[in-house]
């Protein structure tokens, strides 16, 4: 059979179905499924992670330039390089002319304000805010890394077709119809990325999101701080007299020729510039970026998600990474450069003088900072439990108020539909898929049962009688791709009219044909209150033809509020449960399983 082509009987085929063997339907047939789960570790083996994903690495940064030309970011290191040495040339220079003296002269680079020296110097809650928010990032960063090589490309359009990204570290995309965005991850080593493993982003998503909730309590605690104390004046511009400072200031940085420093009372108009930026621009921004790519916060807002998709959230989320990682590199250096003693002792010891106090208060917080950044993948990988728990406590609360559903079907029109959606996961190999799929699934029956009033056994002949239910939505895959299409087939709705779901039932298990990467079928559990919404249903079509192979055929999932991974493909059955703690290895599907990602994953 020729898998990468469409599966699927003709709808109204004349063929006399044979009528399923008089099997005896019990609530409890389903239940089979479950022995054929597979019991995950609580330790993590590198070798045979994800399936014994190998360890490849991405290439150099690349940015597409025109059509299909492509620009190594590693040129701009010798770029870089040769244009400080002409800036530094240039603001010599400049520095030489009498009208940009007078400039300077009248422009000298700090503005002070009246109260200035009334707030000199720095409270205590700063000095515990300011390493709070470093430590964090350390995480937040490692871990964005680690997300951004899952699906190593950056895109404008929520489409995400091959060729269309501006920005890759890794190959063009090869020539083969089933390549998946699982194939295409790739990995950094562990002292950047955390965890360091490729297609660990369950993982480092527990770090990203948890830490964030901590980063931005900091961060809230922060600025309610700085407006209550008064101390907002030092970090906010308060007269356009800051742009003409900052350009002198720029001249006199690059003419190294460093203008005189008065942080103990006021920054520099350049550093008041980019510590605004930092704390009021780009640190909301990736806050707001970040939920951009949320599936179920982009189907409620759908007025903001129709004009900025998630791809731009998450292109935009990277350019704010890159902000952070610019500034924190320039402002390390310059504490370092422009007074290093004095520097320290206002940040870390509240004092105004050359002693050496901040610099063992650093240096002492540098340690924390090393145990840290030197145990975190080495924990994860021994506990990945502990972070999958720790992370879901933090980030769980918000991931559910996000989760409502009122998402409407049709929110995209066939205009919108993608030219290519990537394929994913791991594609049924055996015999009993292959023997179903080249019988057009004549033998294939969907097998629902659990705790419902009447299980029951459909033919895909059946299923397709039930009345047909169509929408184009947005599939929102965890590695980061994203993609438009057309799903037609029968809604949950009618499913749950069909089989009467007990009181109890509170999930509906999917089980696939497939097998997961690490053996065991592949599975994943809904919330029922998601499964009563409009937009879930079960696809046998997909753009207005039969469900591909590589797509899911004959049977897959939607559930538009929730991440890619939860719509399991090549569906044999579902099974309603009150819990799902004792099916596989309890944790609500086999990605929760196996690699470790949460149950509700709705941002
Ligand atoms: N049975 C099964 N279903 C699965 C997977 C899988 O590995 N096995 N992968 C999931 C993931 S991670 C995604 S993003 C979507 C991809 O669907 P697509 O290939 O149709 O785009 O399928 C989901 N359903
Ligand atoms: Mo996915």
């Amino acid at each position: 059979m020729d898998l990468t082509s469409s599966a699927g009987a003709d709808p109204a085929g004349p063929d006399p179905l044979p009528t399923p063997a008089d099997a005896v339907l019990t609530p409890d047939s389903v239940r089979a499924f479950r022995t054929r789960l597979k019991q995950p570790e609580d330790t993590i083996d590198p070798s045979t992670w994800a399936g014994s994903v190998p360890d490849v690495r991405g290439t150099a940064p690349h940015v597409r330039i025109g059509h299909d030309k492509w620009f190594n970011l590693m040129w701009l290191i010798p770029l870089g390089f040769a244009a400080l040495v002409v800036a530094i040339a240039v603001a010599q220079g400049l520095r030489e002319i009498p009208a940009v003296q007078d400039f300077m002269r009248t422009y000298p680079g700090t503005v002070e304000r009246p109260d200035s020296q009334q707030l000199a110097g720095f409270p205590a809650w700063v000095s515990w805010q300011h390493f709070l928010n470093l430590f964090f990032m350390i995480f937040i960063i490692r871990s964005g890394v680690q997300i951004l090589t899952d699906h190593p490309r950056l895109y404008w359009t929520r489409h995400s077709t091959p060729g269309s990204e501006w920005f890759r570290f890794q190959k063009p995309v090869p020539d083969d119809p089933l390549w998946t965005a699982k194939q295409d991850s790739v990995n950094v080593p562990g002292w950047i990325g955390l965890p360091g493993l490729r297609h660990s982003i369950g993982l480092a998503r527990w770090w990203h999101l948890g830490v964030d909730t901590l980063w931005l309590l900091n961060g809230i605690v922060f600025v309610i701080l700085l407006f209550v104390t008064g101390h907002w004046t030092r970090l906010v511009p308060t007269s356009w007299d800051v742009f003409p400072n900052a350009l002198s200031v720029a001249i006199q940085y690059a003419s190294l020729n460093w203008p005189l420093e008065h942080g103990w009372y006021a920054y520099n108009s350049l550093q008041l510039l980019a510590y605004f930026i930092t704390v009021f621009i780009a640190a909301p921004l990736a806050l707001i970026t970040g939920l951009g790519m949320s599936p179920a916060l982009s189907t409620r807002m759908r007025w903001v998600s129709s004009r900025f998709s998630i791809q731009v959230a998450r292109s935009l989320h990277f350019l704010v990474l890159c902000w952070f990682l610019m500034f924190i590199v320039i402002h390390v250096t310059l504490v370092f450069t422009t007074g290093a003693l004095a520097n320290l002792n206002h940040m870390y010891a509240n004092r105004n003088d050359q002693t050496w106090v901040g610099f063992w208060i650093f240096a002492a917080s540098m340690v924390v900072v090393i145990v840290g950044w030197v145990g975190a993948s080495p924990l994860t990988i021994r506990k990945p439990r502990l972070i999958q728990r720790v992370g879901f406590a933090l980030i769980g609360p918000a991931q559910r108020l996000f989760e409502h559903v009122d998402a409407r079907p049709g929110q995209y029109t066939e205009k919108d539909i993608s030219p290519y959606l990537w394929h994913n996961g791991k594609y049924p190999e055996t015999d009993e898929y292959r023997e179903l799929f080249d019988n057009d699934f004549r033998d294939y029956r969907l097998h629902i049962g659990g705790l419902v009033e009447s299980p029951v056994e459909l033919s895909m002949t059946e299923v397709r009688a039930l009345p047909y239910h169509e929408q184009i939505t947005q599939h929102f895959c965890i590695q980061g791709w994203s993609g438009v299409a057309k799903w037609g087939g029968v809604s949950m709705t009618e499913i749950l009219n069909t089989v009467q779901p007990k009181p109890e039932a509170k999930w509906a298990v999917f089980y696939s044909l497939g097998d997961g990467p690490d053996g065991g079928l592949y599975y994943d559990a809904h919330p029922l209150e998601q499964m009563r919404s409009e937009l879930a249903m079960l696809a046998y079509d997909m753009n207005g033809e039969p469900l591909s192979y590589g797509h899911g055929a004959p049977l897959r999932l939607r559930n538009e509020v929730q991440l890619g991974f939860k719509m399991v493909k090549w569906i044999r059955g579902i099974e309603f449960v009150a819990d799902f703690a004792d099916l596989g290895g309890g944790y609500g599907g086999y990605n929760q399983d196996h690699e470790f990602f949460g149950y509700r994953q709705s941002i």
